[in-house]
């Protein structure tokens, strides 16, 4: 066996494509900047920063340009990992490394979760990258060709390296993540965040994060830096002593970078943190939101959020300008037969536009799926959330298992709730509820080419949402309105209306694929109706509602 420790090994890292009817690949936006993807695989640029330095590393990520054969035949190992959407593509990448006899190392989080679908890569180094990499290293220099590692133990955020940025061109991207925490306080049913990063947040230190703020600033990077922490303020104290820190940095710099991240409603309650937030030039944060029903949101644990009301909670948020984008699931055990109308009240009321609307999904290694399983209900093919033509993401891929309320009602009110809030006026008239209530002040400025580029975009996308009757007057009114009555937000009100080209093409998408899932029940119910027709005198009343009843 070649001798990979030797110091001109090449090492080919692969970040695998996503669909383009994800959720989260606003593609057709990117484009409009001249970007090609969304967001950089911080997940590989980690890895290659733990993997020995003396190797040359090449990245290819297929989301933004093709894998080639000329890729493999370069590499003398190569590397590839991700999540569950990704699972047929890292396979199929697997293959092909090994048709030209290349070595595939695999790791991220979907291999953690199910490594015996990935027993076909030679190396699976399973959970955290700073634990399990070493024990990989180490047996690469005992010669083994083969080996899997896996460690109880959590990584020391506080000697977590700085990821290897310089492998990927910042101009491909719209945002570029850095992360600062990992683990959650709480213990939401169907997350895995606690199983895989403990309870209790593990933070980097400030001079750490400062350090990887300033090798971006140092590499050329300016604009949106997105904290991809599962919930950044799960360790509030040490968030607090953060931010002053990174306002100061940003000030001695002139604020080259703007930010987003994810974290718990309960940022709301804290007006000093959201102000501190505020100070440093925070713009969007994610929150899952889940459900406006507080029965099912108690059964699903989702502490956080109960005793809160959502529009008022939201709207305080705004206050301090911030943007936010929100996680909706359906399909709960204790949702209620008014859940469509709930869920669209909920997300008008709060003025939501980036709302993710998916389906209940028991990923693996869940105390979901754990109960499921128990309780006999979770689906024998379960980790199918696969990137192939229809399963994509939570959006597409829910309900894999057998549900409390009837299958069809819960797609039917999925295709309520997404056809209402996806419809432009509606749209359009969320984004207007945000901008108004926007305090925009933004601390980070763009350089002259960056503002001309936007410029054209803005341009670009009024003549696309002009174009259409439907989109033409909502897009037109918000933007009157917004210039009217709080111009300072016309900026975030015209991104988000650019976020609306890729929302409507994949809420589109989503809608058929729903639709052709009732279609299919439906007929299989008027089978087994007919069926029925024909035995009725052996069956029970109970049992025939129970057998209809998909
Ligand atoms: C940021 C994030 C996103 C971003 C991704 C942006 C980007 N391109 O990076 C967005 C918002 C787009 C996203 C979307 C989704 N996400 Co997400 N996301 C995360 C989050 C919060 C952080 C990921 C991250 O960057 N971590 C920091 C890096 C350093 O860690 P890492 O990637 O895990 O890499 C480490 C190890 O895994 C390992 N490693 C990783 N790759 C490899 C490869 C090799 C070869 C090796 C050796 C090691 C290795 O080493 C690294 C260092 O320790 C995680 C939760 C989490 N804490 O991991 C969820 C998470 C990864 N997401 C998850 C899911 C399910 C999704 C969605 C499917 C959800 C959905 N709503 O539909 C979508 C699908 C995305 C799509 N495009 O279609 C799950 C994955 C579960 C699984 N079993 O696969 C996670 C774990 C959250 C959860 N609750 O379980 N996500
Ligand atoms: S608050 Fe978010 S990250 Fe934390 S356990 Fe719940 S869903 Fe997971």
């Amino acid at each position: 066996m070649k001798n990979y420790l030797l110091k001109d090994t090449k090492c080919l890292i692969i970040q695998s494509k996503f669909s383009a009817f994800s959720f989260w690949n606003y593609v057709d936006v990117c484009k409009m900047v001249g970007a090609k993807y969304p967001a950089a695989p911080l997940g590989l640029l980690t890895v290659a920063a733990l993997l020995p330095q003396q190797w040359i590393f090449k990245l290819v990520d297929a989301n933004i340009e093709p894998l080639l054969d000329e890729h493999l035949q370069w590499a003398d190992i190569v590397c590839v990992g991700g999540m569950l959407p990704q699972q047929s593509s890292i396979l199929a990448i697997i293959d092909q490394a090994h048709q030209f006899d290349r070595p595939v190392v695999v790791g991220g989080p979907d291999p953690t979760s199910q490594p015996e679908v990935y027993l076909s890569a030679d190396y699976l180094v399973l959970g955290e990258g700073e634990v399990t990499i070493p024990m990989f290293i180490a047996d690469l220099e005992k010669g083994r060709s083969r080996g899997q590692y896996q460690s109880e133990e959590k990584a020391d955020m506080t000697r977590a390296v700085i990821p290897r940025f310089d492998l990927i061109r910042f101009q491909d991207y719209l945002q570029i993540g850095i992360q600062y925490s990992r683990g959650c306080p709480f213990q939401c049913e169907f997350c895995n965040i606690v199983e895989l990063f403990g309870r209790y947040p593990r933070t980097k230190t400030q001079e750490q994060v400062l350090r990887e703020l300033q090798t971006l600033y140092d590499l050329g990077h300016r604009g949106h830096i997105d904290i991809v922490d599962d919930n950044f303020i799960g360790n509030k104290r040490s968030v607090k002593k953060l931010l002053p820190a990174i306002k100061k940095w940003s000030g001695s710099h002139k604020h080259p970078f703007y930010f987003s991240t994810e974290c718990s409603i309960n940022l709301a309650d804290d007006e000093n943190l959201m102000q501190m937030m505020k100070d440093v030039d925070f713009r969007y944060v994610f929150i899952g939101i889940e459900t406006p029903e507080e029965t099912a949101l108690i059964m699903t644990n989702k502490t956080a959020n109960v005793n809160k009301p959502v529009g008022t909670t939201i709207k305080k948020i705004y206050s301090y300008g911030m943007i936010v984008n929100a996680g909706f699931i359906m399909g709960f055990d204790h949702e209620s037969d008014r859940i469509a109308e709930n869920m669209i009240a909920c997300i008008r009321d709060s003025g939501i536009s980036m709302a993710m609307l998916g389906m209940l999904y028991a990923l693996p290694d869940t105390r979901l799926s754990r109960r499921l399983i128990k309780e006999g209900r979770l689906f024998e093919d379960s980790s199918s959330l696969r990137d192939d033509q229809i399963k994509i993401d939570q959006t597409s891929s829910g309900l894999n298992f057998i549900t409390k309320r009837p299958r069809i009602d819960i797609l039917r009110d999925f295709l309520r709730v997404e056809s209402v809030i996806y419809d432009p006026k509606n749209y359009f008239k969320r984004v207007t509820d945000t901008a108004l209530l926007l305090k925009w002040i933004p601390k980070h400025r763009p350089g002259f080419l960056k503002s001309l580029k936007t410029g054209l975009a803005f341009l670009k996308l009024s003549r696309q949402l002009g174009k259409s009757r439907s989109t033409a007057w909502p897009y037109y009114k918000m933007v009157f309105k917004v210039l009217i009555n709080n111009p300072g937000a016309i900026e975030p009100a015209v991104n988000l209306s650019a976020m609306f080209i890729h929302f409507h093409k994949q809420s589109q998408f989503i809608m058929q694929h729903i639709t052709r899932d009732i279609e299919t029940i439906e007929k299989s119910r008027q089978k087994k109706a007919e069926w029925i027709s024909g035995h009725q005198y052996q069956l029970s009343k109970e049992y025939i509602e129970e057998f209809l009843e998909i």
